[in-house]
């Protein structure tokens, strides 16, 4: 099993700022913890960062046939993004989305997401952990999909 893990804009600039929302660990600890709980579920990952709407949606086209799995923090995007959710309805490959804050508890423009509509399950609020658990549901929906 291969999933690919997809994370946005200035989420490369983990750690570095607004520690008190996004934590103190920085994104190469979070391609660890990925790549740890990969191992842990004994699925293969990819992580891929962009700050460019494009360069994402080129990278779920190149998924189709490649992953069986994608899991995304489209970071601002989220809110923004047709295109992005377009990709997603357009490879079909089940997809999880992750959120490091609790987008439900923030502006109210935080409150809708694109991509999340073409997603089987949103994990938000749960600090990197999201990533462990987004990877772990995405094991078990795939198995029982058979
Ligand atoms: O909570 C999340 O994971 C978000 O996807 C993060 C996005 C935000 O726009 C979403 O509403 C929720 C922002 C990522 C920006 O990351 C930063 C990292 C360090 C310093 C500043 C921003």
């Amino acid at each position: 099993m291969k999933f690919l893990v997809i994370n946005g804009p200035n989420l490369n600039m983990l750690g570095i700022r607004e520690p008190d929302i996004y934590g103190r660990q920085t994104y190469g600890d979070l391609v660890r913890l990925v790549s740890e709980a990969g191992e842990e579920a004994g699925v293969e990952t990819e992580c891929f960062q962009s700050n460019h709407e494009g360069d994402i949606v080129d990278k779920i086209q190149q998924a189709y046939g490649a992953f069986d799995g994608i899991v995304i923090n489209p970071a601002a995007y989220t809110h923004t993004s047709v295109a992005i959710l377009d990709a997603l309805k357009a490879v079909a490959i089940p997809a999880v989305e992750v959120h490091i804050s609790d987008v439900s508890a923030r502006e109210e423009f935080r409150k809708v997401s694109y991509p999340g509509m073409a997603c089987i399950r949103t994990f938000a609020g749960f600090g990197f952990e999201g990533y462990r658990m987004a990877i772990l549901y995405l094991k078990e929906y795939l198995i029982n999909a058979g």
